[in-house]
């Protein structure tokens, strides 16, 4: 076995110093698949479906560098990096892919580019430690590129956009030098364009891609399952479904990050814990007024901070104990949730 071959997967020195760590004769590979029946994991000797076993924890998730006993997963490698949202039934997470280093949030513009979607993507990526970076496709079908970059950044000042349209090869030379040598995801609706976007950077059609509903532009959920590929230039892309809704988890440092700007203003409240509603000394109702804020940046501000203050208090010990005491239907259905 050559290590050339797994480096493409993005195999490094530290990876493989985590892996000395494991007992003797395990050998390394990266899961590319995921799907309810099982793993497909890469490894140097080849691809190998690996049947859902025995549980592992974590239970490995595309991305995850895996310890393979002849075939077999033992042991998953500690994570870098972990893209998760909130499941949409139920209270669980859901892990999307492990050791993200970047998220394209995709926006196909023969829809309307939707702020709120952005500020809670952005907050995914951050959540998950990697970064965000918005591209814009199908960009022949807008007149104005310009004023979606401008919804954009209004919605999420400082963050990268890019301008792609895959039928006219436009911009993807940009999105390539991004995307090289790191292991990026691309998270959109259905019907976006994230698959075209896969099948461009890779210069062949490994990814199927479908027609969205004239009307309305909604996909059909032509992808279904999380799936890795190598790029030619190194680097790995994992193309997911498209998702509906981007729950978000009690991660309330990575809201905060995703509106630095809010944050900045709110650290000169004269209360530590002003909510900026209507309180005396609040420096955010100053920047509402002379425009440094505006209205629409906190309803996003408000929007997702509620969330992941709910999230968090779900996820409260006190909360916790209090459901365990409810009744043993209740438990169970919380310990099956545990193990998904
Ligand atoms: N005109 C134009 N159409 C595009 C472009 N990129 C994608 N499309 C079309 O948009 C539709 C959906 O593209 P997909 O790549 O399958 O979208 P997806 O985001 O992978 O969708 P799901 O797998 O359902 O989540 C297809 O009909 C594509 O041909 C583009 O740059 N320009
Ligand atoms: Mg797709
Ligand atoms: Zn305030």
């Amino acid at each position: 076995m050559t290590d050339g071959s797994l480096a493409s997967y993005g195999w490094d020195e530290v990876w493989a110093a985590r892996l000395a760590e494991l007992p003797d004769g395990l050998v390394p590979g990266r899961v590319v698949r995921h799907d309810g029946s099982g793993l497909l994991v890469s490894s140097a000797d080849g691809v190998v479906a690996v049947p859902l076993g025995p549980r592992l924890d974590p239970e490995p998730v595309v991305g995850d560098w895996v310890a393979l006993d002849r075939d077999h997963p033992v042991a998953v490698l500690p994570r870098r990096s972990l893209l998760r949202r909130r499941a949409a039934i139920g209270e669980g997470q859901q892990s999307l892919a492990a050791n993200i280093d970047v998220v394209l949030l995709v926006c196909g513009v023969d829809r309307p580019v939707k702020a709120g979607r952005i500020q809670r993507s952005a907050t995914l990526a951050r959540d998950a430690g990697a970064e965000p970076v918005v591209v814009l496709t199908k960009a022949a079908l807008t007149d104005d590129p310009e004023a979606l970059i401008r919804t954009v950044t209004e919605a999420q000042p400082g963050i990268d956009v890019l301008v792609v349209s895959v039928k006219e090869g436009r911009g993807l030379d940009e999105l390539r030098a991004r995307v090289e040598g790191r292991t990026v995801t691309l998270l959109g609706e259905s019907g976006a364009g994230k698959s075209s976007i896969v099948n461009a950077l890779l210069g062949r059609e490994a990814a199927s891609t479908g027609r969205v509903r004239t009307g309305d532009a909604k996909g059909r959920h032509t992808t279904t399952t999380r799936e890795l590929h190598v790029l030619p230039g190194g680097g790995v892309l994992v193309d997911t479904p498209g998702i509906r809704a981007v729950g978000l988890l009690d991660d309330v440092e990575a809201v905060t990050e995703t509106f630095a700007d809010v944050d900045e203003v709110a650290d000169g409240c004269r209360f530590t814990d002003c909510r900026h509603e209507g309180e005396p000394g609040c420096q955010v109702a100053e920047a509402l007024a002379d425009g440094r804020l505006t209205e629409a940046r906190m309803a996003g501000w408000r929007g997702l901070r509620d969330e992941a203050e709910a999230a968090a208090f779900r996820a409260s010990p006190q909360e916790q104990k209090r459901r365990e005491k409810g009744s043993t239907r209740h438990s169970r259905d919380a310990s099956r949730r545990k193990r998904r």
